[in-house]
């Protein structure tokens, strides 16, 4: 090598587009919901099928609480207010929130 040649050092590039934070959707036990308008919900609102909703209702009977799914925030607050609302209706206390992943 020359001895004047100059190296450059490499530039780091800084990926310009952040990663979205990500999301859960938590469903939450209560005593007096019926598990089937549970499962429904988890069927109308998060597209689940018949045996899905049903198993994510029973994590939740059993454990208090159950991930329903990992999704960008906007995408999770829609999620949440949609299945808030369909209980509301119904007069139901079910209760699902949001909050970012570890
Ligand atoms: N625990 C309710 C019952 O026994 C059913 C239920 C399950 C309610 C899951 C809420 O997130 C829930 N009727």
């Amino acid at each position: 090598m020359a001895k004047d040649t100059v190296i450059a050092p490499k530039t780091v590039t800084k990926p310009k587009v952040e990663k979205p934070r990500l999301y859960k959707v938590l469903l939450h036990n209560d005593d007096y919901t019926p598990r089937e308008f549970v499962t429904i919900v988890l069927k109308v609102i998060f597209r689940m099928s018949e045996e899905t909703g049903y198993r994510v209702m029973m994590t939740a009977h059993k454990f208090g609480s159950a991930v329903v799914v990992v999704c960008t925030r906007e995408i999770a607050e829609t999620k949440v207010t949609e299945a808030m609302d369909l209980a509301k209706e119904a007069g139901m206390p079910l209760l699902f929130t949001a909050e970012p992943e570890e």
